[in-house]
Parts: structure tokens; C-alpha cells; sequence
């Protein structure tokens, strides 16, 4: 059997945390008298945590002090983690654990690939960290997808060459990330927001396991 190196983002993909974020963006936006509804919230979508205040700041057309700017960060992710902290191993999306232990039996190298530096407790409060054998996050990459850094740096810890990893991603800046790396890219989520990907899936429900066999054993 073949080895392939499969590398999972987090939000949108393993989990949904984006509801989270949209809680915590909210209040914050709406505290500084800018508007922000579910719609904003899908353009933040794999985005770090600075540029995405970077962007409703720049939505509202307001400025802020740097320690403003910190101290509004800091207070974000607290109430995010406040979610993020009530989480259990019911919110997997479908057939996630169905997927990661198909290809943990066909000894298949897997990777986390996520903006999210706070994708360990994450991983931790579902009960998934151990399912990876590498984990990079928005703590070890400097530069945001689309750029592939985030996919070539997991690609490097699983010993596997780009040309062999696949990426399941939800964003259309992670996939472009993925092709830029010269990966399969996988786009989960919805086909119109994600046509540049190789494929795409309503969900993991959608990938079977023989599909996923034929990825392993193509060459
Ligand atoms: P944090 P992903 C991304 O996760 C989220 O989609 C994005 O909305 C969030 O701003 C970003 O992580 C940073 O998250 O504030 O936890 O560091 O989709 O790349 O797994
Ligand atoms: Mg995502």
C-alpha cells in the first residue's frame, strides 16, 4: 500500500468553531458600533485572528491604538474559548471518525493544517489529538494561507512530499494554499465558493472509503 500524507484543516473540516468565532467577532464588532453579521463571518473564515480584526476595522472604517487593538484580540479569544471550552466529541462533523480511522487502519500519515493557535485544546476537548501525527498551527506558521506554508511545513513533519499529500479544506484560501503547494486538494463545504479545488464534498459523508483507497493507490 501506498503512502500518502492527509492533512485535515480544522475549522469547517474536523469541527465547526466557526459559529464560535461568529459569537465572539460579533460582540466585539458590535461593541465598537460596527455591524457584522453571518455573511461577514464567512470571510474570515481561515483567516488569523489579527487580520480578521484588521478587517472589520477596516469594514467600520475605525482605527485603534495598538493596545486597543491587543487588548480587543485578547478579549475575542477569551469569549471564543468560553465556547471552544464547552465542546465535546458530539460536535465531530460527520463521518470524520469514520474517514480518520479508515486511513489509520491503511497506515496512512495524517496532519493537522490549520490557522487556529488554538487548535490543540481544540483537538484536546474532542478527543482527536492523538489521531495526528504531526500538528501545525497558527502557533508555527508566519504566513497566512493562501500561502502554502502551513501545508509544506505538515507535509515536511509526516516525511511525505507535497506531491503525495492531500488537503481537505474548507476555505478557498486554504484550497488555493493546497494547489500552490502542489497538493490534491480537497474542497469540503460548498462547490460554487470552491470550484478551484481537485474535488469537492458536501461533507465527509459524501467521501467514501473506496474513493479514498483510490486516492492512496493512485500514483
Ligand atoms: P484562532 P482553520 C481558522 O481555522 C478559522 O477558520 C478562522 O475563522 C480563525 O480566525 C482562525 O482559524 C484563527 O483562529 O483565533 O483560534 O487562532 O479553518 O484554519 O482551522
Ligand atoms: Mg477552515
Amino acid at each position: 500500500m501506498h503512502r500518502r500524507g492527509f492533512i485535515f484543516d480544522l475549522d469547517g473540516v474536523i469541527v465547526d468553531t466557526a459559529k464560535y468565532h461568529y459569537f465572539a467577532w460579533k460582540k466585539l464588532a458590535n461593541g465598537l458600533g460596527i455591524g457584522f453579521n453571518e455573511e461577514d463571518n464567512e470571510h474570515l473564515k481561515g483567516v488569523s485572528r489579527v487580520r480578521s480584526l484588521e478587517i472589520i476595522l477596516e469594514w467600520g472604517k475605525a482605527s485603534l491604538s495598538k493596545e486597543k487593538f491587543q487588548e480587543l484580540l485578547v478579549a475575542k479569544n477569551e469569549d471564543y474559548l468560553s465556547y471552544v471550552n464547552q465542546m465535546n466529541e458530539d460536535e465531530i462533523l460527520p463521518d470524520v471518525p469514520r474517514v480518520l480511522s479508515f486511513l489509520k487502519r491503511n497506515k496512512q500519515p495524517m496532519a493537522l493544517g490549520s490557522a487556529s493557535k488554538n487548535a490543540t485544546s481544540i483537538l484536546k476537548r474532542v478527543r482527536l489529538l492523538n489521531e495526528f501525527q504531526a500538528i501545525v498551527d497558527g502557533n508555527k506558521v508566519t504566513k497566512a494561507k493562501p500561502d502554502p506554508e502551513v501545508f509544506l511545513i505538515a507535509a515536511e513533519a509526516l516525511r511525505i512530499e507535497p506531491k503525495d499529500c492531500i488537503v481537505f479544506e474548507d476555505s478557498l484560501a486554504g484550497i488555493q494554499a493546497a494547489n500552490t503547494a502542489g497538493m490534491l486538494s480537497i474542497g469540503i463545504g460548498d462547490a460554487a465558493i470552491l470550484s478551484e479545488a481537485d474535488y469537492v464534498f458536501k461533507d465527509f459523508t459524501e467521501i467514501s472509503n473506496d474513493f479514498l483507497t483510490t486516492i492512496i493507490q493512485s500514483s
